[in-house]
């Protein structure tokens, strides 16, 4: 008794490492006939053959001992991220654009953006024109302090530092 058990939880485990989510319907425990039971005996013992192993495991999969969920498209859920403002982001001519330029996140994630450059910066949301909105606008920030926001709405959001309008970044939710 002990070895069928045993061989039924290798049958699991082998099911479980491939990429289908299943499920074992205890429900039908008491369905499971003697034949298969001895089957996964003599698979532990090598008395059968792997195929006539599989052919077992098939047997319970169509009975619907062995249940396989259907494959869903994972949701989207909500992250925290985060924009890094880098150091020298100051210089007009230097490389130091927002990282990354354009976040990309799902619906209800917070950003949370940090200064890492030398001198303040603030954060402006500003509309395609380049005008300050009152979606979210931070106070200077100091190097190594943080603002953060949380974006409800699908859209494309565009953010400049007022100090150094050149510097310009997106967020895109979805
Ligand atoms: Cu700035």
């Amino acid at each position: 008794m002990k070895l069928v058990s045993k061989v039924i939880i290798t049958s699991i485990l082998v099911f479980s490492i491939s990429i289908i989510p299943i499920s074992v319907n205890f429900a039908s425990a008491q369905a499971v006939p003697e034949w298969v039971k001895n089957t996964a005996l003599w698979y532990g013992e090598g008395i059968i053959s792997e195929g006539e192993f599989l052919n077992m495991i098939k047997f319970l999969i169509e009975n619907k001992v062995i249940t396989i969920d259907s494959i869903k498209d994972p949701v989207s859920q909500p992250i925290n991220s985060q924009i890094v403002i880098p150091n020298g982001n100051f210089d007009v001519t230097g490389a130091g654009f927002y990282s990354p330029l354009n976040l990309e996140i799902p619906v209800g994630s917070s950003v949370t953006w940090v200064n890492d450059d030398s001198v303040p910066h603030n954060i402006q949301s500003i509309d395609i024109n380049g005008r300050v909105t009152q979606m979210f606008n931070s106070p200077p920030l100091n190097t190594g302090d943080r603002f953060e926001y949380t974006f409800d709405d699908e859209g494309v959001f565009k953010y400049y530092c007022s100090f150094h309008p050149w510097r310009i970044g997106l967020v895109t939710v979805s």
